[in-house]
C-alpha cells in the first residue's frame, strides 16, 4: 500500500490576468478548481515512506502577466539585471522584452542551428557576472562540417538588446540522434561554473556510458574544461544514469543542486545530485533496443543507484524544468521547488524536507490555464517567468503570488 509522504493540498488559484502587451485583451480566469481528480496514484512515490499529517498550506493566488506572445516553442527564458527578459524559440530566434517595456527580436546568427523533434535552441543561462560581461550561454543543436551534435555556445549581447554576437563554443559533443531526448538545460552556478543537463538521445546504452555526454549532468568551467569534482578529471561527466535532464536548480542558502527528469510511463523524478552519482536509468535490457519499460531508477541492475528525492508515482506529469521560489509572498511555499509540467499543463510545487532528501508537501498552480508549461525562471523580486509549449501563440508569462 502506498502512502504518499506529502499532503494533498487545497487548490491553488489564479486571480488576475493583466496584459501589457499591446495585442492582448484582458480576460479573467477562473479558479483552477479542485485537485480532486488527482488521486494519490497521481501524486506520489511509494519510495517516500510513511504517511504524514496533511497540511492545509494553500498556494497564494497567482497574478499572471503576459510578457511576450506569438512565439513558437520558447524553450527557456532568462531575466537580466537591467530588467530585460530574453527567450529563445526551439526552432530558432531570440526575442526580448527590454526593461523599458519594448519588445522585439534580437538578431543572432543561428545558421548552424540543428532543429529536429525535441532538439533545437534549448537552455539558456546568463553568466553570473552578466552585468559586466554581457555573456549568455545557450545549449543548442548544431550541424556543420559533417558534424551533428548538441553544444554550448557563448554570446554577448549589446546594451540595447538588439543583437547577440557569438563569441565561442564552450562545449561540443553532446550526442543527438533523431532529436528525441535532446535535453538540454544550463545552470550557471554562483562560482562561475556551468551545470548542463543532457538527454540520452533515446539510445539504450547512452545513460550508463561514462564516455558519452548524453543522459548525464555535466559540470564545466566557463571555458568548457571539466570542473573540479567530476568522475574523471578529463571528462565533464558529473552524474550519470539519467533519461533526459531538463531541470537544474541550486537550492538557495545551500549548495544542493537538484535535477528534474521526465519519467517513462511513470516516475518523473527530482534528484539531489552528488558528484559521481549514478541515478539508475539503464534502458538496455534488450540487446540494441531502447527499453523504456525499465525503472527510472533500477537499484537491481544498477547497484548503488541513487533513489529520487521525489517521483511522480504510477503516472507522469511530464516535469520539464525546475527552480526555487523565494520570498515571503510565497507564504508556506517560500523556498519550494517549482517545476513546469508539459502533459499535465501546470506548475508543480514541492516543499523539500530540511535535509533535502525527501518531499514534505506538494501542490499545483495554473492548472489547465495556459496549456503545456516548459520552463520556470525566478526573477530578482521573487516572481516567476514561465514559458508555454503549445506550438500556437506561445507565451512568456510572469507569475506573481498575491497575498
Ligand atoms: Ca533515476
Amino acid at each position: 500500500m502506498r502512502h504518499p509522504k506529502y499532503a494533498v493540498l487545497t487548490v491553488a488559484t489564479i486571480a488576475i490576468l493583466t496584459i501589457p502587451v499591446t495585442q492582448c485583451s484582458a480576460q479573467s480566469l477562473q479558479s483552477s478548481g479542485s485537485l480532486g481528480s488527482l488521486g494519490s496514484s497521481s501524486l506520489g512515490s511509494g519510495s517516500l515512506g510513511s504517511s504524514e499529517t496533511p497540511t492545509e498550506d494553500t498556494l497564494p493566488d497567482l497574478s499572471v502577466t503576459t510578457v511576450m506572445e506569438g512565439l513558437d516553442h520558447p524553450w527557456d527564458v532568462v531575466a537580466a539585471p537591467d530588467g530585460a527578459v530574453l527567450t529563445g524559440q526551439r526552432s530558432g530566434g531570440f526575442f526580448v522584452r527590454r526593461g523599458n517595456g519594448s519588445t522585439g527580436p534580437v538578431s543572432a546568427n543561428l545558421s548552424d542551428l540543428y532543429v529536429k523533434s525535441e532538439t533545437g535552441l534549448m537552455g539558456m543561462a546568463l553568466a553570473r557576472d552578466f552585468g559586466q560581461s554581457r555573456i549568455l550561454y545557450t545549449c543548442q543543436g548544431f550541424q556543420g562540417g559533417g558534424i551533428t551534435d548538441i553544444r554550448i555556445a557563448a554570446w554577448t549581447v549589446d546594451a540595447g538588446w538588439t543583437a547577440l554576437t557569438r563569441t565561442g563554443t564552450v562545449l561540443t559533443g553532446i550526442p543527438v540522434e533523431a532529436g528525441r531526448h535532446g535535453g538540454c538545460r544550463i545552470l550557471a552556478a554562483q562560482d562561475g561554473t556551468l551545470f548542463v543537463g543532457t538527454g540520452d538521445t533515446a539510445r539504450p546504452t547512452v545513460p550508463q556510458d561514462p564516455t558519452s555526454l548524453g543522459g548525464k549532468v555535466l559540470h564545466i568551467n566557463a571555458d568548457g574544461t571539466p570542473a573540479a569534482g567530476t568522475i574523471n578529471p578529463s571528462s565533464p561527466v558529473y552524474t550519470l544514469g539519467h533519461r533526459n535532464v531538463q531541470g537544474l536548480a541550486v537550492q538557495p542558502g545551500t549548495d544542493r543542486v537538484y535535477a528534474v527528469e521526465q519519467g517513462t510511463g511513470a516516475n518523473d523524478e527530482v534528484n539531489l545530485l552528488r558528484p559521481g552519482g549514478n541515478y539508475g536509468y539503464k534502458p538496455d535490457r534488450g540487446l540494441g533496443i531502447y527499453d523504456e519499460s525499465v525503472p527510472m531508477t533500477d537499484p537491481i541492475r544498477v547497484p548503488g543507484a541513487v533513489e529520487a528525492v521525489w517521483s511522480s508515482g504510477n503516472s507522469t506529469l511530464a516535469t520539464a524544468s525546475g527552480a526555487f521560489v523565494t520570498g515571503p509572498q510565497w507564504g508556506a511555499w517560500n523556498g519550494a521547488l517549482v517545476m513546469g509540467a508539459l502533459k499535465t499543463k501546470k506548475l508543480v510545487f514541492v516543499r523539500l524536507s530540511d535535509d533535502g532528501r525527501s518531499v514534505d508537501a506538494l501542490t499545483y498552480g495554473l492548472e489547465n490555464q495556459f496549456g503545456r508549461l516548459r520552463s520556470v525562471t525566478p526573477t530578482a523580486d521573487g516572481s516567476l517567468l514561465v514559458t508555454t509549449d503549445n506550438g500556437t501563440n506561445d507565451k512568456v508569462l510572469l507569475v506573481t503570488p498575491v497575498s
